[in-house]
């Protein structure tokens, strides 16, 4: 599969990556809260992007750690150096939407040393619902948020929740044991999000199938090569 960049950067050329020398990964932001299935989602998809053959890379943004960057590199769902872990300090915010450039600085040096590339996924640290994604460093960014924190999210109206490309509510399976309401969140979600995708999943034990065919579907096209 190849792929061209959609969203808000301005469309590329349907050209084989192979022929395209200045040819630049689509990047994905996945934020959300502490704890709500960031990293799980990344896990799900990675084999699912590689069975489409989407030559992908990941970042992942802690505090003061690289603890997700291990957690992927020792999964062997994907290749380790394929993995990079941006250290945010206190502010994980700043790193995705005010100041970039250390994520830009490391999407650069995966593309220089590992590409061609057709995706990098940039997991933000977990942080607040204000939480969002600068268009300079994202062309797609999906929010993640779950049943267990509460059945009132969505209707709080928070930036991440109401503005993201994709809203992911994680954890439908825990639902029933913390008292959430689906049926109250989807009615809340119609109204927060009238015209914009979301999703409800259970990422341990499923898998991220849905999630994989809306970024089909926005993002990632399918395109002929050229003869
Ligand atoms: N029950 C349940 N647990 C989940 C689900 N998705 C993730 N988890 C668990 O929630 C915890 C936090 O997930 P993680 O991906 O590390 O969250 P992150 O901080 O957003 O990256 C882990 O123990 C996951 O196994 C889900 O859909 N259902
Ligand atoms: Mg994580």
């Amino acid at each position: 599969m190849h792929v061209r960049a959609g969203g808000s950067r301005p469309a590329e050329p349907t050209v084989r990556a192979e022929v395209t020398p200045a040819h630049e990964p689509i990047r994905i932001g996945v934020g959300g809260p502490v704890g709500s299935g960031k990293t799980q989602l990344i896990e799900r998809l990675l084999p699912l992007l590689q069975a489409a053959g989407v030559r992908t890379a990941v970042i992942t943004n802690d505090l003061i750690t690289k603890e997700d960057a291990e957690r992927l590199q020792r999964t062997g769902l994907i290749a380790p150096e394929r993995v990079v872990g941006v250290e945010t300090g206190a502010c994980p915010h700043t790193a995705i939407r005010e100041d970039p450039s250390a994520n830009l600085e490391a999407a650069a040096q995966l593309t220089h040393e590992h590409g061609p590339l057709d995706l990098i996924l940039i997991e933000s640290g977990g942080d607040n619902l204000a939480a969002t994604f600068t268009t300079d460093l994202v062309d797609y960014w999906i929010y993640v948020i779950d049943t267990a924190a509460g059945d009132d999210i969505p209707r709080k109206r928070g930036l991440g929740p109401a503005q993201a490309d994709l809203l992911l509510v994680n954890k439908i399976d825990l639902a029933p044991h913390v008292g959430a309401s689906l049926e109250r969140m989807r009615a809340d979600l119609a109204e927060v999000r009238p015209t914009r995708p979301w999703l409800l999943t259970d990422l341990r034990a499923g898998g991220a199938e849905n999630v994989f065919a809306e970024l089909r579907r926005a993002i990632l096209f399918e395109v002929e090569p050229v003869a």
